[in-house]
Protein backbone atom coordinates (compact mmCIF):
# COMPACT_ATOMS: atom_id res chain seq x y z
CA UNK A 1 0.00 0.00 0.00
CA UNK A 2 1.90 3.21 -0.97
CA UNK A 3 -0.91 5.87 1.80
CA UNK A 4 -2.38 4.16 4.70
CA UNK A 5 -5.81 6.14 3.16
CA UNK A 6 -6.08 3.17 0.34
CA UNK A 7 -5.42 0.56 2.86
CA UNK A 8 -8.48 -1.81 4.11
CA UNK A 9 -8.80 -2.56 7.91
CA UNK A 10 -11.63 -4.97 6.82
CA UNK A 11 -9.01 -8.16 5.75
CA UNK A 12 -6.26 -9.97 7.12
CA UNK A 13 -3.18 -8.82 5.87
CA UNK A 14 1.15 -10.44 5.92
CA UNK A 15 3.51 -9.02 8.00
CA UNK A 16 5.15 -7.09 4.86
CA UNK A 17 1.80 -5.12 4.58
CA UNK A 18 1.87 -4.21 8.10
CA UNK A 19 5.30 -3.19 8.33
CA UNK A 20 4.88 -0.94 5.27
CA UNK A 21 1.85 0.20 6.38
CA UNK A 22 3.12 1.32 9.50
CA UNK A 23 5.90 3.33 7.54
CA UNK A 24 3.01 4.82 6.09
CA UNK A 25 0.66 5.57 9.55
CA UNK A 26 4.79 7.40 11.00
CA UNK A 27 5.28 9.39 7.33
CA UNK A 28 1.77 10.54 7.84
CA UNK A 29 1.54 11.56 11.36
CA UNK A 30 5.39 12.55 12.05
CA UNK A 31 4.27 15.00 15.29
CA UNK A 32 2.19 12.68 16.89
CA UNK A 33 3.45 8.57 15.89
CA UNK A 34 7.18 7.50 15.75
CA UNK A 35 8.43 3.65 15.29
CA UNK A 36 10.75 2.11 17.76
CA UNK A 37 12.78 -0.67 17.07
CA UNK A 38 12.60 -2.49 20.15
CA UNK A 39 15.38 -6.10 19.18
CA UNK A 40 14.65 -8.63 16.84
CA UNK A 41 12.71 -12.31 16.80
CA UNK A 42 14.43 -15.53 16.56
CA UNK A 43 14.72 -15.87 12.95
CA UNK A 44 16.08 -11.85 13.15
CA UNK A 45 13.05 -10.40 12.36
CA UNK A 46 12.42 -6.40 13.84
CA UNK A 47 10.32 -6.19 16.70
CA UNK A 48 8.87 -2.83 16.31
CA UNK A 49 6.75 -0.48 18.34
CA UNK A 50 4.45 2.12 17.64
CA UNK A 51 4.79 5.09 20.01
CA UNK A 52 2.16 7.60 20.26
CA UNK A 53 3.14 11.09 22.06
CA UNK A 54 2.11 14.74 22.27
CA UNK A 55 5.34 16.00 23.94
CA UNK A 56 6.61 15.89 27.29
CA UNK A 57 9.34 13.76 29.04
CA UNK A 58 8.57 9.95 30.10
CA UNK A 59 5.37 10.49 30.64
CA UNK A 60 3.07 8.22 32.27
CA UNK A 61 2.74 5.69 29.80
CA UNK A 62 0.03 2.45 28.44
CA UNK A 63 1.66 -0.93 26.43
CA UNK A 64 -0.92 -2.62 24.14
CA UNK A 65 0.19 -5.53 22.69
CA UNK A 66 -1.74 -7.77 19.65
CA UNK A 67 -0.72 -11.15 18.48
CA UNK A 68 1.76 -12.47 20.77
CA UNK A 69 0.14 -15.65 19.69
CA UNK A 70 0.41 -15.68 16.09
CA UNK A 71 -2.92 -17.40 14.99
CA UNK A 72 -5.14 -14.90 16.98
CA UNK A 73 -5.14 -13.05 13.36
CA UNK A 74 -8.25 -10.97 15.04
CA UNK A 75 -5.50 -9.05 17.93
CA UNK A 76 -3.18 -8.08 15.17
CA UNK A 77 -6.27 -6.27 12.61
CA UNK A 78 -7.94 -4.79 15.70
CA UNK A 79 -4.37 -3.24 16.61
CA UNK A 80 -3.87 -1.68 12.80
CA UNK A 81 -7.34 -0.14 13.42
CA UNK A 82 -7.00 0.94 16.94
CA UNK A 83 -3.33 2.28 15.82
CA UNK A 84 -5.03 4.26 12.83
CA UNK A 85 -8.07 5.38 15.05
CA UNK A 86 -5.72 7.06 17.62
CA UNK A 87 -4.15 8.91 14.86
CA UNK A 88 -7.00 10.21 13.45
CA UNK A 89 -9.37 10.96 16.01
CA UNK A 90 -6.42 12.85 18.12
CA UNK A 91 -7.37 16.39 17.87
CA UNK A 92 -10.99 15.21 17.03
CA UNK A 93 -11.81 12.88 19.71
CA UNK A 94 -12.54 15.05 23.16
CA UNK A 95 -11.40 12.04 25.29
CA UNK A 96 -8.84 10.33 23.49
CA UNK A 97 -7.30 14.16 22.81
CA UNK A 98 -7.05 14.31 26.84
CA UNK A 99 -5.66 11.07 27.20
CA UNK A 100 -2.92 11.73 24.45
CA UNK A 101 -2.01 15.55 26.66
CA UNK A 102 -0.22 13.77 29.26
CA UNK A 103 0.11 10.07 28.48
CA UNK A 104 2.25 8.16 26.25
CA UNK A 105 0.53 5.18 24.02
CA UNK A 106 3.26 2.41 23.11
CA UNK A 107 1.72 -0.57 20.55
CA UNK A 108 3.51 -3.84 19.00
CA UNK A 109 1.00 -4.83 16.77
CA UNK A 110 3.05 -7.76 15.43
CA UNK A 111 4.40 -9.45 18.78
CA UNK A 112 5.36 -12.34 17.36
CA UNK A 113 6.40 -11.88 13.60
CA UNK A 114 8.22 -15.43 13.65
CA UNK A 115 4.96 -17.04 14.24
CA UNK A 116 2.33 -14.85 12.48
CA UNK A 117 5.24 -15.25 9.03
CA UNK A 118 3.91 -18.96 9.67
CA UNK A 119 0.74 -18.71 9.89
CA UNK A 120 0.47 -17.14 6.34
CA UNK A 121 3.29 -19.64 5.01
CA UNK A 122 2.70 -22.85 6.60
CA UNK A 123 0.35 -23.55 9.63
CA UNK A 124 -2.52 -21.21 10.14
CA UNK A 125 -3.34 -22.71 13.38
CA UNK A 126 0.38 -21.72 15.07
CA UNK A 127 0.22 -20.24 18.12
CA UNK A 128 3.99 -20.39 19.81
CA UNK A 129 7.66 -18.73 19.02
CA UNK A 130 9.61 -20.58 15.94
CA UNK A 131 13.08 -20.78 18.17
CA UNK A 132 14.75 -24.29 18.19
CA UNK A 133 14.21 -26.37 21.19
CA UNK A 134 17.13 -28.54 22.28
CA UNK A 135 17.30 -32.05 22.21
CA UNK A 136 13.22 -31.96 20.39
CA UNK A 137 11.96 -31.98 17.21
CA UNK A 138 9.24 -29.51 18.27
CA UNK A 139 9.83 -25.96 17.61
CA UNK A 140 8.72 -23.42 19.36
CA UNK A 141 7.72 -22.04 23.06
CA UNK A 142 4.73 -20.37 24.87
CA UNK A 143 5.21 -16.67 24.80
CA UNK A 144 2.68 -16.28 27.16
CA UNK A 145 3.89 -18.89 29.72
CA UNK A 146 7.86 -17.84 29.47
CA UNK A 147 7.46 -14.49 32.04
CA UNK A 148 9.31 -14.71 35.06
CA UNK A 149 6.00 -14.41 37.69
CA UNK A 150 5.12 -18.25 38.43
CA UNK A 151 7.24 -19.39 35.57
CA UNK A 152 7.25 -22.98 35.07
CA UNK A 153 4.31 -23.98 37.31
CA UNK A 154 1.65 -26.34 36.68
CA UNK A 155 -0.57 -23.73 34.65
CA UNK A 156 2.09 -24.32 31.79
CA UNK A 157 3.98 -27.15 29.97
CA UNK A 158 7.51 -28.46 30.68
CA UNK A 159 7.23 -30.55 27.08
CA UNK A 160 8.79 -28.49 24.09
CA UNK A 161 5.84 -30.04 22.12
CA UNK A 162 3.16 -28.69 23.77
CA UNK A 163 0.78 -25.59 23.35
CA UNK A 164 1.97 -24.41 26.42
CA UNK A 165 5.35 -24.78 26.56
CA UNK A 166 7.18 -22.52 29.15
CA UNK A 167 10.70 -22.31 27.44
CA UNK A 168 14.26 -23.32 28.84
CA UNK A 169 13.98 -20.13 31.43
CA UNK A 170 12.48 -17.28 32.12
CA UNK A 171 12.44 -14.53 29.17
CA UNK A 172 14.47 -17.14 26.97
CA UNK A 173 12.34 -15.47 24.11
CA UNK A 174 14.05 -12.48 22.67
CA UNK A 175 9.93 -11.90 21.79
CA UNK A 176 9.45 -11.65 25.49
CA UNK A 177 12.66 -10.35 26.73
CA UNK A 178 13.05 -7.18 24.49
CA UNK A 179 9.45 -6.68 26.08
CA UNK A 180 11.06 -7.24 29.47
CA UNK A 181 14.27 -4.85 28.62
CA UNK A 182 11.99 -2.08 27.06
CA UNK A 183 9.31 -1.63 29.92
CA UNK A 184 11.30 -1.91 32.64
CA UNK A 185 13.89 0.59 31.29
CA UNK A 186 10.75 2.78 30.21
CA UNK A 187 10.05 2.96 34.29
CA UNK A 188 6.86 4.78 33.92
CA UNK A 189 4.17 2.34 31.95
CA UNK A 190 1.37 3.01 34.01
CA UNK A 191 -1.25 0.07 32.24
CA UNK A 192 0.09 -3.08 30.54
CA UNK A 193 -3.06 -4.71 27.94
CA UNK A 194 -2.43 -8.17 26.34
CA UNK A 195 -4.74 -8.51 23.37
CA UNK A 196 -5.47 -12.25 22.80
CA UNK A 197 -8.48 -14.36 21.23
CA UNK A 198 -11.09 -15.94 21.71
CA UNK A 199 -12.97 -16.18 24.59
CA UNK A 200 -14.74 -12.54 25.00
CA UNK A 201 -13.22 -12.48 28.53
CA UNK A 202 -11.46 -9.59 30.08
CA UNK A 203 -8.91 -10.52 32.53
CA UNK A 204 -6.62 -9.67 35.58
CA UNK A 205 -4.10 -10.92 37.80
CA UNK A 206 -3.38 -13.13 38.88
CA UNK A 207 -3.09 -16.78 37.19
CA UNK A 208 -0.32 -18.37 38.96
CA UNK A 209 -1.99 -18.21 41.86
CA UNK A 210 -5.33 -17.46 43.69
CA UNK A 211 -4.35 -15.23 46.17
CA UNK A 212 -6.53 -11.93 44.78
CA UNK A 213 -4.61 -8.79 43.68
CA UNK A 214 -3.75 -5.98 46.02
CA UNK A 215 -5.84 -3.57 43.07
CA UNK A 216 -8.44 -6.91 42.75
CA UNK A 217 -11.45 -4.64 43.73
CA UNK A 218 -10.02 -1.48 41.44
CA UNK A 219 -9.18 -3.61 38.60
CA UNK A 220 -12.70 -5.61 39.09
CA UNK A 221 -14.54 -2.53 38.98
CA UNK A 222 -13.00 -1.13 36.01
CA UNK A 223 -13.11 -4.26 34.23
CA UNK A 224 -16.88 -4.06 35.01
CA UNK A 225 -17.57 -0.65 33.61
CA UNK A 226 -15.09 -1.47 30.29
CA UNK A 227 -17.28 -4.64 28.99
CA UNK A 228 -20.32 -2.44 29.85
CA UNK A 229 -19.12 0.17 27.46
CA UNK A 230 -18.03 -2.62 24.83
CA UNK A 231 -21.21 -4.00 24.93
CA UNK A 232 -23.04 -1.12 24.38
CA UNK A 233 -22.01 -1.33 20.48
CA UNK A 234 -23.35 -4.50 19.51
CA UNK A 235 -24.56 -6.58 22.38
CA UNK A 236 -21.28 -8.55 22.48
CA UNK A 237 -21.41 -10.28 26.17
CA UNK A 238 -17.72 -10.51 27.72
CA UNK A 239 -17.32 -11.83 31.42
CA UNK A 240 -14.38 -10.61 33.54
CA UNK A 241 -12.06 -11.60 36.21
CA UNK A 242 -8.80 -12.66 37.50
CA UNK A 243 -7.07 -15.62 35.17
CA UNK A 244 -7.24 -18.43 37.33
CA UNK A 245 -11.02 -17.73 38.54
CA UNK A 246 -12.15 -16.94 34.66
CA UNK A 247 -10.22 -19.57 32.53
CA UNK A 248 -7.76 -21.68 34.59
CA UNK A 249 -4.08 -21.49 36.17
CA UNK A 250 -1.81 -20.20 33.93
CA UNK A 251 1.94 -19.63 34.92
CA UNK A 252 4.56 -17.20 33.43
CA UNK A 253 1.68 -14.96 31.49
CA UNK A 254 2.46 -11.37 30.46
CA UNK A 255 -0.35 -9.81 32.90
CA UNK A 256 0.90 -11.52 36.19
CA UNK A 257 4.57 -10.23 35.15
CA UNK A 258 3.90 -6.77 34.26
CA UNK A 259 1.60 -6.76 38.03
CA UNK A 260 4.46 -7.90 40.23
CA UNK A 261 6.40 -5.48 38.20
CA UNK A 262 4.54 -2.47 39.51
CA UNK A 263 2.17 -2.32 36.78
CA UNK A 264 -1.40 -2.05 38.37
CA UNK A 265 -3.66 -1.67 35.51
CA UNK A 266 -2.34 -5.22 33.80
CA UNK A 267 -5.25 -6.75 31.38
CA UNK A 268 -5.08 -8.91 28.61
CA UNK A 269 -8.47 -9.11 26.34
CA UNK A 270 -9.73 -12.23 24.73
CA UNK A 271 -11.91 -11.03 22.23
CA UNK A 272 -14.65 -12.73 19.40
CA UNK A 273 -15.86 -14.97 19.18
CA UNK A 274 -16.74 -17.73 21.85
CA UNK A 275 -16.08 -20.40 19.53
CA UNK A 276 -18.04 -20.66 16.33
CA UNK A 277 -15.59 -19.15 14.16
CA UNK A 278 -12.33 -19.22 16.91
CA UNK A 279 -9.18 -18.30 15.86
CA UNK A 280 -10.43 -17.97 12.05
CA UNK A 281 -12.54 -15.22 12.93
CA UNK A 282 -14.07 -14.33 9.41
CA UNK A 283 -12.77 -10.51 8.36
CA UNK A 284 -16.29 -9.08 8.06
CA UNK A 285 -15.91 -8.96 11.77
CA UNK A 286 -12.78 -7.22 12.10
CA UNK A 287 -14.48 -3.59 11.98
CA UNK A 288 -17.26 -4.54 14.59
CA UNK A 289 -14.31 -6.38 16.79
CA UNK A 290 -12.06 -3.02 16.58
CA UNK A 291 -14.84 -0.67 17.45
CA UNK A 292 -16.24 -2.26 20.58
CA UNK A 293 -12.86 -3.03 21.97
CA UNK A 294 -11.72 0.33 21.29
CA UNK A 295 -14.80 1.75 23.59
CA UNK A 296 -13.18 -0.88 26.64
CA UNK A 297 -10.00 0.72 25.74
CA UNK A 298 -10.85 4.03 26.09
CA UNK A 299 -12.45 3.46 29.62
CA UNK A 300 -8.99 2.20 30.61
CA UNK A 301 -6.94 4.70 29.17
CA UNK A 302 -9.49 7.48 30.78
CA UNK A 303 -9.12 5.48 34.18
CA UNK A 304 -5.05 5.40 33.62
CA UNK A 305 -5.35 9.08 32.76
CA UNK A 306 -6.98 9.80 36.36
CA UNK A 307 -5.49 7.77 38.92
N1 LIG B 1 -5.65 -17.77 25.93
C1 LIG B 1 -4.74 -17.39 26.94
C2 LIG B 1 -3.62 -18.40 27.13
O1 LIG B 1 -2.47 -17.99 27.01
C3 LIG B 1 -4.70 -16.34 29.13
C4 LIG B 1 -5.44 -17.17 28.20
C5 LIG B 1 -4.57 -15.00 28.94
C6 LIG B 1 -4.15 -16.91 30.21
C7 LIG B 1 -3.89 -14.25 29.82
C8 LIG B 1 -3.46 -16.14 31.12
C9 LIG B 1 -3.34 -14.78 30.91
O2 LIG B 1 -3.87 -19.54 27.41
C10 LIG B 1 -5.37 -17.70 24.66
N2 LIG B 1 -6.39 -17.84 23.81
O3 LIG B 1 -4.26 -17.49 24.29
ZN1 LIG C 1 -3.52 -16.08 23.09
Amino acid sequence: ERSSNSFSFSSYHTIEEIYSWMDNLVAENPDLVSKIQIGQSYEKRPLYVLKFSTGGVNRPAIWIDTGIHSREWITQATGLWTANKIATEYGKDASLTAVLDTVDIFFEIVTNPDGFAYTHSTNRMWRKTRSINAGSSCRGVDPNRNWDAGFGGPGSSSNPCAETYHGPHPHSESEVKSIVDFVLSHGNMKALLSIHSYSQMLLFPYGYKTELAPDHQELNDLASEAVAALAALHGTKYTYGSTIDTIYRADGTTIDWSYDNGIRYSYTFELRDTGRYGFLLPASQIIPTAEETWLALLKIMEHVRDN
